[in-house]
């Protein structure tokens, strides 16, 4: 059968501008994307003290260097942030032991933060294999949309947050429907996680802070006004992901009392600007046994002095609540950075950490995050480890490197099934021998 000439052209022409459309809103015009167009750059030394003195054993890195660069980071870029607090209530909602037609125990918990306010609830997702009977290694990771997006269970409590996406993804006016459940399972392979003999926890970022400019309004930044050492903590001296990295550390206290899951094996994983909090999670606390970016990019693994793809000045201009005051000293100022993203990345020395890239996303400039994961090393190299031990970036959907793994995969900014896999035989590699 042959389709009417005008209909083809239009079909044709509405897939051709989807396209296009696509592809400009994950690379938008006017950044560098030419390898041959980075400006030459100085990279702030991992083993250098800031009085000068050149770092060479592993005691100097534990008692002194970490927390020289912990404190940077914290000082101009991501903010400091609260310590534990002091009254908290872990609540078990439910236990469904048959969950996924049998192949998972799935758990529901509250952790209610009391002494911040009436009804600050993390509502808290967990995946078990399903003949768990002792501890579990797990992967513990914000999702964007709600708890009820990342599968079509429908034993998962539909989140009452507000939701990032308006009208798309099943929610309506910002608040999520019965429609929004599984929206973002691909990104979730559940059954592979459990079925590799690990927990799966996870939790809506939105229950710590919406994720817009006036979100801290409802978030604990409006609650919470003195750091860990009970210094003031002004608003804008932390930031939405100082916020978000510190929810994580509060799940991980309630997973510290589970008897389902071995808090000394979480891995810290996220996406995006999930994955910059991952990794600002795994950099601030030291319980993660690993931390995981996924596509991370600018202000995650990316170095931000290559101002490749996003740059410092436009992810300030476009999330001025992601990142401390003083990260906007930096738009069009990077080589004045005290430090790069290769720093926060050492923070997880001598604790494994993957950086993952993909070859489309050039926005979140796939090589800049390669390079950050292989100039931490040298922090590893202190311990006598070999950090990614590879050179050059490796080829693609090829995982390399030892404490330090990396992958760039075909595709988009995602979260795909390659990325999960990489990220269990790492993590059997570090946690289960
Ligand atoms: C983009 C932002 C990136 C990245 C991404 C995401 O708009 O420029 O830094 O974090 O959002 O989180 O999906």
């Amino acid at each position: 059968m042959q389709y009417p000439i005008p209909l083809i052209g239009c079909a044709g022409l509405y897939i051709l501008s989807f396209v296009i459309l696509n592809s400009l809103r994950a690379q938008p015009a006017g950044f560098n994307y030419e390898e041959a167009k980075v400006p030459d750059y100085e990279l702030p030394s991992v083993l250098k003290l800031n009085n000068g003195t050149q770092v060479t054993t592993s005691s100097q890195w534990i008692e002194v260097r970490r927390s020289e660069i912990l404190h940077t980071f914290e000082r101009e870029m991501y903010g400091r942030r609260p310590g534990k607090p002091k009254s908290v209530l872990h609540v078990v909602e439910s236990i469904d032991k048959s969950a996924l037609g049998g192949k998972a125990i799935r758990k529901e918990v509250t952790i209610r933060l009391k002494d911040i306010g009436p009804g600050f609830d993390l509502n808290v997702l967990i995946y078990l294999p399903p003949d768990a009977s002792g501890e579990v290694p797990a992967f513990l990771g914000y999702n964007f949309n709600g708890n009820h997006t990342i599968q079509s269970d429908p034993g998962i409590t539909l989140s009452k947050a507000w939701m990032r996406r308006g009208n798309e993804g099943g929610n309506v006016d910002h608040r999520a429907t019965e429609a929004a459940r599984g929206q973002s399972s691909s990104r979730w392979p559940i059954e592979t996680i459990v079925g590799r003999g690990y927990g799966l926890v996870t939790l809506y970022y939105g229950d710590v802070e919406s994720d817009h400019a006036e979100g801290w309004k409802d978030g604990i930044r409006a609650h919470i006004d003195r750091d860990q050492e009970g210094v003031v903590l002004d608003l804008e001296d932390w930031s939405a992901i100082s916020a978000w990295a510190w929810g994580l550390s509060r799940v991980l206290d309630y997973l510290e009392k589970d008897d389902h899951v071995d808090a000394f094996k979480v891995s810290v994983m996220g996406h995006s600007r999930l994955g910059k909090t991952s990794l600002w999670a795994g950099a601030a606390d030291q319980r993660f046994a690993i931390a995981i970016s996924n596509n991370s990019g600018c202000g995650g693994a990316a170095l931000s002095r290559r101002a490749f793809g996003e740059t410092v000045a436009r992810i300030n201009d476009r999330f001025p609540h992601w990142f401390c005051r003083n990260f906007m000293k930096y738009d069009e100022n990077e080589a004045e950075l005290p430090m790069d993203q290769h720093m926060l990345i050492a923070l997880m020395a001598p604790r494994p950490v993957y950086v993952a890239s993909a070859e489309e996303d050039l926005w979140a400039d796939p090589n800049g995050e390669f390079l950050s994961a292989k100039h931490a090393s040298a922090a590893y190299g202190l311990f006598g480890m070999p950090g990614i031990a590879v050179e050059k970036q490796p080829s693609l959907n090829e995982s390399v490197g030892d404490t330090i793994g990396y992958h760039i995969r075909t595709g988009k900014h995602d979260v795909t099934d390659y990325d999960w896999n990489q990220y269990i035989d790492f993590a059997d590699r570090h946690l289960k021998q």
